[in-house]
């Protein structure tokens, strides 16, 4: 019988000896990787959570205390131990687990996450509204030593700082976001974990440094300063001590023991503390010891030879369509410079990067200091590219409009992973980039819709764009509607120079109008032959290549040769392209058209495989050819052909 055979509830676990919880963490870890390897996921991170979730577990009732998950990618232990054995191997399938905690999928998540850096400050009101009802359970965060260097972590150790509230932090240092980790409190860690070692000759310094005698006022104070100051030297966590965290640590994050008991210790300290476990990401699986980095999250591999399955390999994706465009452009200008918020890898940067070494920053998971940084940046007269997945740009919002757009900066904001990325779900949809930019006075925002185009945004945004660009692009496989002219040879690759509001007629039709956005323009394609083929429409496509700005002139081809319309974007219908376009359409007169949205509803679209959320939230090709199908008159055009 297994060890994990024996946990009905999490409560369970405490009868184990330490040995059967040393096999339950293997039989934990083998089954993360199977279910990896079959359904993708964040692997690197989980496995390196396995002991600190058993201990907390053990100690806790987290039915009841509220542990909050950073980022939420490691939370996949937590989740086999509270009641999800049985179906793990859902996990990340449409209508299976969500990939992250999630406050309706169990009571044992405490809270929603997937962006980092939120933990300590749900805690913080967990313990706090804990406080106000007089209720007495423990509370407290699981984060990241990347996770712990961003703005939103700061504001909540400085707000508990203040507070003194009684709760818990586990610092799970890896010394890895996805790439290692940068940044100063990155070496301040890294001190931290070499002096572990010395960890004895700290106790006997400290013991010596009780016994020198005071005389005096004045020695007394020389004194006090030379122990504080040797006490820096020596005693690890000053800084969480100094900002008014009691620190424990460091200990061995796969010791459960240990952690259980420094724990235990921890939990009746009346007020915040911070517990630092040393840990190993990837642990357990010797290709993700090795490669941290590519088994952080991805795809299907291979479980007997770790390889990534076939399809992970196939064709040039969107972001190495834009890493080798920004390569080629910065070979030829050398003022092209790249940001990263610890994204360097997923935005396609590592080429760049290597290259380009004092051109390219990677700022840790920091995206509003990006931003303002870029605007910096900027006004030297560099052209800054700032690479972010969609979804992460929005909590930069507001440096967006007041540092960049408000003093019309040159700053191009690359979002990857705009519209649906799939199995990660609504954390991590790009959902809202065109509705959130497109109100923000002077920005351009360009909506590529295959390879070339992609190549021409960023040329165009590089050299002939003096303002603030966004250029948004989806997570997979890039699209080539031009096969005949070649990707591959950079060097001597033909740009396009594009007007903003220069649309593109993709096909020529009279029936009916399809307003493409962007890469929904494969979906069109597909819409518009079957409608020829199975119903005799012929459909027009406009590529409109730009969701800001819309021109006049656009407005005015289709008021004048389309009543029938339908357009589709995979962003927000609520402040999308498509609302735009029939106000505009309106304003300028043209009030009798007959016009159909297609974009992502009004609610948080779940996890599961693109192509069957498409088809669920009505975005695909069927979806299209039935919006076309209903807007045209019965009789008139919609005959299907026998
Ligand atoms: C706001 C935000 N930006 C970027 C990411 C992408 N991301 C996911 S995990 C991760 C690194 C996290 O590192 P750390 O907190 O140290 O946890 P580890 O994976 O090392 O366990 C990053 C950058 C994110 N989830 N949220």
């Amino acid at each position: 019988m297994s060890i994990l055979e024996k946990i009905s509830v999490p409560a369970d676990l405490k009868k184990l000896s330490y040995p059967e919880i040393d096999r339950l963490c293997s039989e934990i870890r083998n089954i993360m990787v199977e279910v990896v390897s079959k359904n993708g996921g964040h692997l690197a991170s989980n496995l390196g959570a396995v002991e600190l979730s058993v201990a907390l577990h053990r100690v806790f009732d987290l039915s009841r205390d509220r542990f909050v998950f950073d980022v939420g990618h490691q939370c996949y232990a937590h989740k086999i131990l509270s009641g999800r054995l049985n179906k793990i191997e859902t996990l990340r399938q449409y209508g299976g687990l969500s990939g992250f905690p999630k406050l309706n999928e169990s009571v044992y998540d405490a809270f929603g996450t997937g962006h980092s850096s939120t933990s300590i400050s749900a805690a913080a009101g967990y313990a706090a509204g804990r406080d106000l009802n007089g209720d007495n359970y423990y509370v407290g965060a699981i984060i990241g030593d990347a996770s712990l260097s961003t703005g939103m972590a700061f504001e909540a150790l400085n707000h508990l700082g203040h507070t003194k509230s009684k709760l818990m932090i586990i610092l799970n240092d890896n010394e890895m976001a996805i790439s290692p980790n940068v940044g100063a409190l990155a070496v301040y860690l890294e001190k931290i974990r070499v002096g572990w070692v010395y960890n004895k000759v700290k106790e006997d310094i400290e013991a010596l440094l009780k016994m020198i005698p005071v005389f005096g006022s004045n020695v007394a104070k020389f004194v006090e300063r030379v122990k504080s100051s040797l006490k820096y030297l020596v005693v690890p966590g000053m800084i969480f001590e100094e900002l008014g965290l009691k620190y424990l640590g460091p200990i061995d994050g796969h010791n459960v023991e240990q952690i259980v008991t420094t724990i235990e210790n921890a939990k009746d300290f009346d007020g915040p503390v911070i517990i630092h476990a040393i840990t190993k990401k990837g642990k357990g699986y010797s290709p993700a010891e090795a490669a941290p980095e590519k088994y952080h999250s991805g795809g299907l591999f291979c479980l007997e030879t770790a390889a990534p399955s076939k399809a992970v390999c196939e064709n040039k994706t969107y972001t190495d369509i834009f890493g080798d465009t920004i390569m080629d452009l910065a070979s030829k200008e050398n003022k092209i410079v790249c940001i990263t918020a610890a994204m360097c890898d997923g935005t396609g940067l590592s080429g760049f990067a290597l290259k380009y070494k004092t051109r390219f920053f990677d700022v840790g998971i920091c995206e509003q200091h990006a931003l303002t940084f870029a605007a910096g940046l900027s006004l030297t007269c560099q052209i800054p590219f700032v690479a972010l997945y969609s979804t992460f740009s929005q909590r930069a919002l507001d440096q967006f409009i007041h540092d960049i757009a408000l003093q019309n900066l040159h700053v191009v904001l690359c979002l990857d992973r705009a519209g649906l990325v799939g199995e990660d779900g609504p954390t991590h949809h790009g959902a809202f980039d065109i509705s959130m930019f497109k109100m923000v006075p002077n920005v351009i925002i360009m909506a590529p819709s295959d390879a070339h185009e992609l190549k021409n945004a960023v040329y165009n945004a590089a050299y002939n764009y003096k303002c603030p660009v966004v250029i948004r692009y989806p997570k997979g496989k890039a699209e080539n509607f031009n096969p005949q002219k070649s990707l591959s040879e950079d060097c001597c690759y033909e740009y396009e120079t594009l007007k903003p509001g220069q649309y593109n007629i993709a096909a020529r039709g009279g029936d009916a109008l399809l307003v493409s956005c962007g890469t929904a323009l494969g979906e069109c394609k597909i819409a518009h032959c079957e409608l020829s083929e199975k119903y005799s429409i012929s459909c027009e496509i406009i590529d409109i290549r730009f969701a800001k700005p819309i021109s006049n002139e656009l407005i005015i081809e289709i008021g004048e040769r389309f009543e029938h319309i339908v357009c589709i974007e995979e962003n927000s219908l609520k402040g999308g392209v498509g609302e735009e376009i029939t106000a505009r359409l309106y304003e300028a007169g043209y009030n009798s058209k007959k016009v159909k949205l297609l974009g992502l509803p009004d609610r948080f679209v779940e996890h599961g495989p693109n192509s069957k959320l498409r088809g669920i939230i009505k975005i695909d090709a069927a979806a299209i050819t039935e919006a076309v199908l209903s807007i045209l008159k019965p009789g008139e055009k919609c005959q299907k052909k026998e």
